[in-house]
């Protein structure tokens, strides 16, 4: 281990024994680890320890990493070498280029962090279903979900509690906070939550109030990397890429754009713990691969029809079970054709050297390219 890492106030934010043992066991010869702390148009700053940050001019690996992620740097090449293993990421479908459009692709937007804070305004009611997939994807991501509600000083006192009951019932396991940022109110209830030396990643629609609640945390107004909309001429500042705003206390808030759509990926495990309320009386369904939908015995069914769950909670858990099946499916395809291309590529070289050694041989051979295409 290089001499630096024996002084604790030269090591990456967040840096504990379990980074001190994946830097061990990498191959890090020659770098120092970092930390990225913030990616804009500007490039992609990372931090050698608290306030010692170098911008990156070149990495290897840099179109992969993400606000949050533990880091091997080539100091005097500017260049991040290397990615150590991420602990938790929070990962979504990628949207295409036109609005609603979906890739087969997934894109990372902050990696390990400890907890997600996934936001959501008040003033205009929440929205049950986009918090039901945040959940899903804050779960599948490895980190424990807390749900803030924001701007409670924009509603009554009785629309907060009532939202605040909506949210819990989509958000079974999860804390549900009410917060204003401008009365202050519940704000000593989120910090005794024992933030320090966590990570803890803001996520919500663009609007929901990530950065004020940042700004609040910090006590002081952070320079948050921000940009003026061109279309509405407020000069609203809205979050353009991802930054870590280190507190007093040690706690690490990562700060992200706010996302529009929320596409789900692969999320088997974040899907589950997303519905656990459900689970309950799946079990009770006599068929094993029923839809819930028309199935005589259907637990689901029976249970909104006992009133036990709501209808909308049952709606919402289909929706999304069908949206994670077709993403699988599509990914099996795609999976299929891309092993279908290596095939085809090693036929053809082996064509190819066939062809060269015969042609040095003098002999000829048969190559069986019928049974090649069966596999289609
Ligand atoms: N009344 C009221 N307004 C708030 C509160 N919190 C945030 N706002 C306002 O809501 C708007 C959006 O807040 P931001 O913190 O920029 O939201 P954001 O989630 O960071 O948005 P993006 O960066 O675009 O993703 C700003 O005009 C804030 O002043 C609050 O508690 N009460
Ligand atoms: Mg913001
Ligand atoms: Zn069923």
């Amino acid at each position: 281990m290089s001499p630096v890492l024996d002084q604790p106030q030269m090591l990456p934010p967040g840096w504990d024994n379990h980074w001190a043992q994946e830097w061990s066991s990498s191959q890090a010869d020659g770098l120092i680890p970092c930390r990225v702390v913030r990616i804009d148009k500007g490039g992609i700053m990372a931090a050698t320890s608290s306030g010692e940050e170098h911008l990156v001019v070149a990495a290897k690996a840099v179109r992969r990493v993400v606000v949050g992620d533990l880091c091997g740097l080539d100091l005097a090449a500017g260049r991040i070498e290397l990615i150590l293993p991420r602990r938790t990421v929070f990962e979504r479908r990628s949207p295409g280029v036109a609005r609603d459009q979906l890739q087969l692709q997934s894109r990372p937007l902050a990696a390990n962090m400890d907890r997600v804070f996934v936001l959501q305004p008040l003033e205009s009611g929440v929205n049950l279903t986009r918090l039901a997939r945040e959940l899903v994807l804050a779960w599948e991501s490895g980190a424990q979900p807390v749900v803030i509600l924001t701007k409670a000083d924009l509603v009554s006192a009785e629309w907060a509690e009532k939202e605040r009951s909506e949210a819990q019932r989509f958000a079974p396991g999860v804390e549900v906070h009410v917060i204003s940022t401008r009365s202050a109110h519940g704000l000593s209830e989120l910090r005794s939550l024992h933030l320090a030396d966590h990570t803890i990643a803001m996520l919500g629609a663009s609007g929901a109030g990530k950065s004020s609640l940042v700004n609040a945390l910090a006590g002081y107004e952070v320079q948050l990397v921000a940009e003026v909309r061109d279309n509405d001429r407020r000069g609203r500042h809205t979050t353009s890429a991802g930054q870590i705003i280190e507190l007093e206390d040690g706690a690490l808030l990562i700060d992200t754009p706010g996302i529009r759509g929320v596409g789900l990926w692969s999320a088997d495990d974040g899907f589950e713990k997303a519905f656990e309320d459900l689970s309950l009386y799946v079990q009770q369904c006599r068929f094993a691969d029923c839809t819930h939908t028309t199935e005589p015995g259907c637990g689901l069914l029976e249970a909104v029809a006992q009133g036990e769950i709501g209808a909308d909670r049952v709606h919402v858990f289909q929706e999304l079970a069908v949206e994670l099946e077709q993403l699988e499916v599509g990914l099996e395809t795609r999976e299929r054709e891309e092993q279908r291309e290596r095939n085809q590529r090693a036929r053809r070289k082996a064509k190819r050297r066939d062809d060269d050694s015969s042609e040095s041989t003098g002999r000829s051979y048969e190559l069986g390219e019928a049974e090649d295409d069966s596999e289609a």
